[in-house]
């Protein structure tokens, strides 16, 4: 069949909008019409060239929802007209990762993945005969996409695509990074480095576990309200500061007693590097947790002086919020409809396909939470 799609024909150049032909699910495979699609900065950061995975031509796209239209032979547990979420993290409940229970990193078909094609080492799509490479095995710029039976989130037919589609990254890599990832405890203190599309969701998070302290960094001020509006306490531009960051946030973090200072629970939602160095030294001395989930450059490394660790602070990353997407998406869409969980107010702008690469404009002007592509 064809569909439109945004193609990513080379690195740094905007998307391309085309017709596509894309080959019916194999066993095993779900075909989806994707209704609705975020544009998560990562979609930028491939696009960029800087991703040491990225592939070329490919079709970008990781945060969409969308109405299963058919299936491969085998596939058992979502069916035609079940609305899903795809997964760039899958879960396959059977691999040495899902059964360890340690890691929402299913390993069933990570290789293939990165390769840019379907498990049986194939790509679905193709254009004038030449394959095109899938991306985080979702490929959302693409109004029809193929996908892993594992790889899609069965979710409930009243929420509106063009918002639980957010859920399918960015929601759930916030939140999940504070409730499964650091495991927030309530009264506790926080720093947010880069309030973003991902940022605000680490803020709304903190909030739902109850920590009394959430501190915002961005070198936007315009993100000040932004962050308020969600739950932040303080807010601190390093533009402004006219000093020390790392020294502020110790200072403005002791509390009563405890003069020491530093923060119990530090997020990265910025991907650079020396950020993730000052979140880490944010921390409190003896049980300070850092948690990286900012993805960096090609050949970036992070760096700090062993004695930060030794002191008892902790560095960790996540990705995709610790989530296991079939158990756990489906959950994010019941908080979202409960209204226990904002969505709504973090879409800042809508289009329609052949516009996509103003979303990418927007983000990089940083006037957008978030842009949806809606079909
Ligand atoms: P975004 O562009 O919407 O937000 C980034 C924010 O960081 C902006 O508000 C910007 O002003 C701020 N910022 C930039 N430099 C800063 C600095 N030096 N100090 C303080 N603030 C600074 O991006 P996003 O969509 O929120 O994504 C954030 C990061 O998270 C990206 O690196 C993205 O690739 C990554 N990400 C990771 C996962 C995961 O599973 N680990 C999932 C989604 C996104
Ligand atoms: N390909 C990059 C890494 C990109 C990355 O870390 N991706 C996150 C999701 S970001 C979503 O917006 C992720 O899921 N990581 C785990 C994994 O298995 O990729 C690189 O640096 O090579
Ligand atoms: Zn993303």
């Amino acid at each position: 069949m064809k569909t439109r799609a945004a193609v990513a024909l080379e690195k740094g150049k905007p998307l391309t909008i085309m017709d596509v032909e894309l080959d019916g699910p194999k066993a095993g495979e779900v075909l989806v019409e994707v209704k609705a699609t975020g544009i998560c900065h990562t979609d930028d950061f491939t696009l960029s060239g800087a991703d040491p995975e990225g592939l070329f031509p490919a079709i970008l796209g990781h945060e969409g929802a969308g109405i299963v239209i058919d299936v491969g032979p085998g596939v058992a547990s979502v069916r035609k007209g079940d609305h899903v979420i795809p997964l760039y993290t899958p879960e396959c409940r059977q691999c040495p990762s899902c059964l360890s229970r340690k890691t929402n990193l299913c390993t069933a078909i990570r290789a293939t993945q990165g390769q840019g094609v379907m498990p049986d080492g194939t790509s679905r799509f193709s254009l004038d005969g030449k394959k095109l490479h899938h991306y985080m095995g979702t490929s959302t710029f693409s109004n029809f996409t193929v996908l892993p039976e594992i790889a899609v989130a069965k979710v409930r037919e009243d929420a509106p695509f063009d918002k639980v589609c957010y859920i399918g990254c960015g929601v759930t890599t916030g939140i999940g990074a504070v409730l499964n990832t650091a495991k927030v405890e309530p009264g506790s203190t926080s720093v947010v480095f880069g309030l973003g599309g991902i940022g605000l969701n680490v803020i709304q998070g903190l909030r739902l576990a109850g920590a009394d302290m959430i501190i915002g960094v961005d070198i936007n001020a315009a993100k000040k309200q932004w962050g308020e509006r969600f739950g932040m306490t303080h807010f601190v531009n390093p533009k402004e500061l006219g000093g020390d960051l790392v020294a502020h946030l110790v200072n403005i973090t002791k509390r009563g007693a405890d003069q020491i200072g530093g923060a119990d629970y530090t997020f990265d939602c910025t991907g650079n590097v020396s950020v993730m160095r000052q979140a880490l030294e944010a921390c409190h001395r003896g049980w300070g947790q850092s948690i990286i989930i900012g993805v960096a450059p090609a050949g970036a490394e992070i760096a700090t002086r062993p004695f930060q660790l030794v002191t008892g602070r902790v560095w960790k990353g996540t990705a995709f919020g610790g989530a296991r997407g079939r158990t756990d998406v489906p959950k994010i869409v019941d908080w979202y409809m409960d209204g226990k969980i904002d969505i709504d107010p973090m879409i800042t702008h809508t289009m329609a396909l052949a516009d996509i690469n103003k979303g990418f404009e927007l983000m990089h002007k940083g006037e957008s939470i978030r842009s949806v592509v809606i079909y």
